[in-house]
This record gives structure tokens, sequence and C-alpha cells, in this order.
């Protein structure tokens, strides 16, 4: 882009003096984010145009969800250019951060699987393997979140602007994508084929973002389809203006639960639409060696919600290219492959087969055949029914979609060891047993760029400063710290960092929120969506456990902590917004406790978002990993806050099992029951909790307070916490596993007592973090699902 401080600077304020306009933070913003795109395209199209003339095999990444967070500084970091253009503007009286600021981050996932998608993008830039992500152009995103009375409210997030997007529009590239009609069987030169008759159409428009990998030199794309109205569509079954609004809504927004299967026509609409598009896309491009497209492209669908692909890609062979069924099957089975992201029963994807079959009837036809197929195959094997029962697609009117992905795919893999072994030992026993080589495990991982490199500059400074700056390239070399945890100025530097994390994360909740926290207390974080599984519940009960302690006993006087929450809710999860409420009101109540508040503070960050996370988790000295064991299917937070040299407290679950395996339990804070130990209560119905409380007095008195109302605003809210503990019989272990976790925090606070040998327990998590950089992750996936090959990009 330039080559020195004085080029950018000049080239930056000529162009700010070319607009002629007022200076303001708004003009700096729009024209950096000129320059930095300026670089970005010749980038892109060089990267484009190497693809082509190498023929190397291509990724598509199919993703409902793409988290990327914002872009901009992303972008910078990534070119190398973002200690330049801070310098320079510093030099000019601008604050880079404060450009950054401006960006409102596109909320285009809910999660962990959606925010997976984006660390997975970057890293396939950086590691210059060609590989491209296809998702949905939600204009109003995921909600924004506020707090009214301690409840959640909903908003849509408009992150769409009138310039200065991410994303360009490419008319050039829509397709259509049919709805309903009828299927008719018409007679072609070749034979029969099929044809919807009267669909109503709709038109896919994409839209591309670069993806800009380390050093600038590949950028891939993702690209996001938009729906609108298909000038196809001229005479439909139904009011123009009402097909004009059901259009429009197709991708208006994201579905704001990614923990509750919702059988909803618009979700299926928009899975369809994510699915043809991308493959209408996809086959354009390669038609001319169709039989070889196993050689030459690689599908991964994320979780269940693209399984249509696989029909999809049916259909386009067998009808629009007169393959026979056979060919169809043998190509589609070997180029598409699955990864599975949960074991939770609600979020497993099950559609009714009329919704299917009126929607997409053709589509439909495809899944009953794949279905009367591999019946017939298994059959012929002479499995027994309850087998078949399992191992049937469509099953009692009901397609399952797990089962669709993984007969349609040639490799399925879990998130984390344990998940996969839970996949391979329980919920999808049978299927591994039918096809023993197809699972696999890949351990999720994060991208050190983002979590690291960028959300934490000062740290990855140090860093540098010791082993020098190739971790950066090969992240599992962070191991060299290890020498570096007995070395005194180098653990003094690291706390000194972990400080100013605090005061920069305190500046900004005190800007966002007015919020005041004390910077010497120890930041314990937990973040993520709320869901049963992930026990905030089980948090703020320990914390009214402390509260009542300090209260009760005049000797107890702990180090003081500030507990921080953040989080959404799905707006129809009932559940989770009852914790929500009750975690704002334990926080109005312990923060004006005068004795309490000098040793407990509780934070509740408002609309937790990338953005949050970035100021959040450098931040941190602890982190809540706390899932009831065997439900996290993997989790990446904990890898976020790992790499940043925060300590875990949690549970032998998903990939926290791996990061106490690498970092070693002495460095950790374990505790809670395993997996085992769950599954084999929930199969036999065996846990109590009038047992524990009958048992143990501290806990009794805390439901007795619950009871009373103590703790929540409202009868209905104490109502519904003390109904989940105790008359539904607390699903998620909650009281089961709080005194072993209210131990492991008195742990914490003992080893917090020794903070020289904190900051060492620090660094070695720092030091046992690289493997989970998701470059490793990717390098995994190619080796041995995708057969990538790097093409060097040349610059
Ligand atoms: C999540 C899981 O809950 C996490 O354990 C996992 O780390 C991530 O996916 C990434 O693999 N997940 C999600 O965010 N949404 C789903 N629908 C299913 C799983």
């Amino acid at each position: 882009m330039f080559s020195s401080k004085e080029e950018f600077k000049k080239t930056f304020t000529d162009r700010i003096e070319s607009k002629g306009t007022e200076k303001s933070l708004e003009l700096a913003h729009e024209i950096l984010w000129e320059m930095t795109n300026d670089w970005i395209q010749e980038s892109w199209k060089r990267t484009n145009q190497l693809y082509e003339e190498n023929h190397e095999k291509q990724l598509y990444y199919i993703s409902i969800e793409f988290l990327i967070g914002r872009v901009l500084g992303q972008n910078l970091i990534n070119l190398n250019f973002y200690n330049l253009v801070k310098e320079g503007l510093d030099e000019l009286g601008i604050e880079l951060s404060e450009i950054e600021e401006l960006e409102i981050e596109p909320g285009l996932g809910n999660g962990g699987l959606g925010r997976l998608a984006a660390c997975f993008m970057d890293s396939l830039a950086s590691l210059e393997l060609p590989g491209h992500g296809y998702g949905l152009r939600y204009r109003g995103g995921l909600f924004t979140q506020h707090f009214v009375n301690g409840n959640q409210t909903e908003q849509p997030t408009n992150w769409i602007k009138d310039k200065n997007n991410v994303d360009t529009r490419r008319e050039d590239l829509a397709v259509d994508i049919p709805y309903y009609g009828e299927v008719q069987l018409v007679m072609g030169l070749d034979g029969m084929r099929t044809k919807i008759e009267n669909p109503e159409w709709v038109k896919a428009v994409p839209y591309d973002i670069p993806i800009v990998g380390a050093n600038g030199g590949t950028v891939n794309t993702l690209r996001l389809w938009q729906a609108e109205v298909s000038n196809r569509s001229s005479s439909v079954g139904k009011e123009y203006a009402v097909y004009e609004r059901e259009t429009a809504h197709i991708t208006d927004r994201l579905y704001p639960d990614d923990s509750l299967e919702t059988g909803k026509i618009l979700r299926l609409k928009q899975q369809y639409l994510l699915c043809s598009a991308s493959l209408q896309n996809i086959i354009s491009n390669h038609k001319s060696s169709l039989e070889k497209l196993p050689e030459s492209i690689a599908i991964q669908i994320n979780d269940t919600h693209p399984a249509l692909a696989v029909p999809e890609l049916m259909r386009i062979l067998i009808d629009d290219f007169s393959w026979d069924w056979e060919r169809a099957w043998d190509v589609t089975t070997r180029t598409i492959s699955y990864t599975n992201h949960t074991i939770l029963e609600e979020a497993m994807e099950k559609w009714d087969s009329h919704l299917i079959q009126s929607l997409l009837p053709r589509i439909f036809l495809i899944i009953e055949e794949i279905d009367r197929r591999f019946k017939e195959s298994l059959q012929n094997q002479g499995k027994d029914d309850e087998t078949l029962r399992k191992l049937s697609i469509i099953e009692d009117g009901v397609i399952k979609m797990a089962v669709l992905a993984v007969v349609g795919s040639y490799r399925v893999n879990g998130v984390a060891k344990l998940h996969t072994e839970i996949l391979k030992k329980r919920e999808m026993k049978e299927l591994n047993e039918q096809f023993p080589n197809k699972f696999h495990n890949k351990t999720n991982g994060i991208t050190h760029r983002r979590w690291l490199i960028k959300a934490n500059q000062e740290l990855s400074g140090l860093v540098t400063e010791a082993i020098g700056s190739q971790w950066m390239k090969e992240p599992e070399r962070l191991s060299e710290l290890h020498y570096f945890s007995q070395n005194q100025s180098f653990l003094q530097n690291f706390q000194e960092i972990k400080s100013l994390k605090k005061e920069q994360l305190i500046h900004h909740l005190q800007r966002d929120q007015n919020i005041i926290v004390d910077p010497s207390s120890i930041f314990d974080i937990h973040i993520k969506r709320f869901h049963g599984y992930k026990r905030q519940l089980m948090n703020i009960l320990h914390i009214q456990m402390l509260y009542d302690r300090i209260k009760r006993d005049s000797t107890y006087r702990p180090y003081p902590r500030t507990f921080f929450f953040g989080g959404k809710a799905a707006p129809s999860y009932h559940f989770a917004k009852q914790v929500i409420k009750m975690i704002n009101t334990v926080a109005t109540k312990v923060n004006n406790d005068p004795l309490a508040r000098q040793h407990l503070h509780i934070v509740f960050v408002e609309n937790y978002n990338v953005t949050q996370a970035e100021y959040l988790i450098p931040a941190a000295d602890v982190s809540e990993q706390i899932s009831t064991a065997s439900k996290e299917a993997s989790g990446t937070g904990n890898m976020k806050f790992m790499m940043n040299g925060a300590l875990t407290i949690g549970t032998f679950d998903g990939a926290n099992v791996e990061i106490f395996e690498q970092v070693g339990q002495e460095n950790a804070f374990v505790f809670g029951m395993r997996a085992e130990q769950v599954m084999d209560y929930e199969k036999n119905h065996s846990y109590n909790p009038k047992e524990i409380i009958e048992s143990d007095v501290e806990i009794e008195k805390l439901m007795e307070e619950l009871v009373k109302g103590d703790w929540t605003e409202g009868k209905a809210n104490a109502d519904f916490i003390v109904g989940q503990l105790l008359h539904e019989g607390d699903p998620y272990f909650v009281l089961k596993d709080l005194q072993s976790y209210a131990k492991a925090h008195e742990k914490i606070l003992d080893a917090y007592e020794n903070p020289i040998k904190w900051a060492e327990m620090g660094v070695e998590n720092i030091a046992a973090s690289g493997i989970f950089s998701s470059d490793r992750t990717i390098q995994q996936y190619s080796d041995d699902v995708w057969h990538l090959t790097k093409v060097p990009s040349i610059y």
C-alpha cells in the first residue's frame, strides 16, 4: 500500500483534502477504509487469477453463519500495516482505535459455530490454501441485546450502511431458486427428466467479502447470498406485494437460536437458498469437468443446516446434466463432507416431510430415493429392524438431517476428541458401524491472528521479544515460552500487560455502560451464549453462596473479585432469559451491599459480541468453562482465554479435556463430574437433586433463600429457578457440581495469593496454546479430508 509512514500520511492527507468536506473521524474512517480496500482488491484479483491458471483443487465451506467481527483492524494486521498506519495517524492527531470503533460488526452468527467458520476463513487464506465460504447476508444480523429492568430486549442490528460496506454486490452472478411448484416428468433427448412447473422463483444475489490472509498475499472469497424478487416470477400464485414481502423476509434475520431446531418454513427457505445458490455457482465454474468434481473441489458442510447440499448436488447432476443416479451418487458422496457440532437432542435438525415436500418437491423425491436405496442395501446386509429404524433418513414422517448428512458425505467429524468419541460410541453408533472409516476428529481451533496478535498486541509484542516472530507463522512455537515461565522480568512484563488490558477494558465499559471496575480485583469472566448446559446458573449460585458467607462469617474476607457475565439468550428460550434476569437482580443486590461489595462485584456486559470479546478476553485472569460434562461439543472461547494467559476453571468437557492435557492439570482448576458419570445418571434417571439439598446445609440454606425470593425480583423468577433445580430434577447437574465448583474457586484464591506463581501458570497456558490455533485444525482438514495444495502468492 505504501512503503513508509511518510508515504501513508501523504496519501491519506491528499485523499482527505480531495474530498473537500469537513474533516471528521467519519471521514478519516472512510478514507482509511478506501485505501485498505484498494490494496486488497489487487491481491484479490491476483489470487483469483492464480487459482484459475493453476487449476488447484478448491474448497467450499458452506455455513449458515459466519461471525466475522470487525474487519478493518484485522485486515490492517494481516496486511502488516497496522503499526505503520497507527503511528502515521498518531502523528496526524487521529487515534486508529477510535476509527475502528466506528465500525459496526456484522452479526452474522450466533456463537461458536459461526465464529469457528470465521476463524477457518482466516486460517485458509493465511495458509495460502484455496478455500472459500458460502453463507447468507442477513440484513438485521443477530439481534442487539439491551437490558430493561434486568430483562433482555432484542433489536435488529443494522450493520449495512450506505457506503464502506465490507461486501460487494455481484449482480452478474445472481441465480434463481425455485420454491413450491409441481414436479413433472418430461421426455428429453436422452430419456426421462424432471422439471418443476410453476415454481415461485426467488433471486439469490451474491455479495463478496475479501478474506485477507496473513501478509496480505492470498485473498479468498466469502460469498453471502441475499434473497430478492426474481423477474421470472411475474405471475406468482399470490398477490405480488405478498411475494415481494415474503422474498425480502428470507434473508432478513438470522435465526437467533443455535441450540433449538425450529422447523420453520422460513428457516428451510434460508437453508435451501444457501445450498442451491452455492451449488449452482460452484457447478457453473466446474461444469467442464464434472466427472472429476471430487478431484477438483471439496465441499464442507458446517453442521446440518446446509445438508440439503446433498440432494441439491444430486438434482443438478441428474436433472441439469442428465446423469444417471449411480454416477451422480458416486460423485456427490466423494465431494461432500460434514462436521457435526452438537449431540444435544433438541438441536438435531429434523424436518417434517410434508414441509419439504411442499416447499421443495424435487428435493423431497431425491431424499426419498436416497433413503430407499440406503435401506435396501441395509436390508440386503441383513440388518435388524431396530438398526434399520435408527439408520433411516425418513422416519415417521420426519427427515433426520444428521443421517442424511452422514450418508451423503465421504467424511464426518466431531469437533473435539471427547465429542467425536461420544458420537462414535453413542449418538451415531450405528452409523459409525455402518461406515467404519468415515468418522474422524478435528479438534476446533481459533485464529491467533485475531485472538492474540490483534486483540492483545501488547502481549503479542512481548512474546515476539522473547522468542522472535516465527510463532506468528507457526503458532506451536509458542511452546518456546515455556522457558520464560521462570524468567522474572518476563513474568513481570506479563503482569504489567495484564493490568494494561484490564485498564483498557475498564475504560471501554465505563464509556459503553458507565460501569466502574476495580482494576486490582481478580477478573473472572464467563462469556458465551446463555444455555442451561453452559451453567451460568451455577456461577451465579456460587456468588450467592460467597455473599452469604461474607455476611455470616466475619473472618471470611476474600480477595476482591469481579465476576463478568456476557452473552445473549435466544428470544424464545425461557430458561436462559430467567437466568439473565436473576443475574441482573443478584448483581444489584451484591453491588449495592457495602460489605459484600468490597469483595464481590458482578458486571453483566450488555450485547456480548466479537468486539466485546476482544476487550474482555485479554483482560481475564480466570476463564469460566463450566458446562455439564458431555454437553459442550468443543468450546472455542476456552482456547482464546488460554492463549491470553488466563487460567481455566473448567469441567472435563469438550476441548477443555485437551486443554488440560496440554497445559497440565496443575495449571488449571478442574472440577466436577466426568462425561461418563453424567451420561450414566441420565441413562438410569438416578440423579435426585433433593439428596444434595438434604445433605448439604449450605446448599439447603441457599435453596431456602431462593424459595423465599431473596435473590429474585418477583415471584415468577423465583418459582422458575427453584422449579428447575428442584421439580424439574436439575437437568444440568448444577447442584451436583456446585460444591466441587466452590472448592475449585477456593483454590483460585489460594493460587492468586502468590502473584509470581499465578503469572507463571498464565505463561504456561500461553505456551501450551499453540496447538489450538485454527491453522493446525485447517491443516489437518486439508491433509485428511480436502487434500488442498498451497498456492503461494506472488506479490
Ligand atoms: C457450537 C458448540 O456448542 C461448541 O461447543 C463448539 O465449540 C462450536 O459449535 C464450534 O464447533 N455450536 C453452535 O455454536 N451452534 C450449533 N448449532 C451447534 C454447536
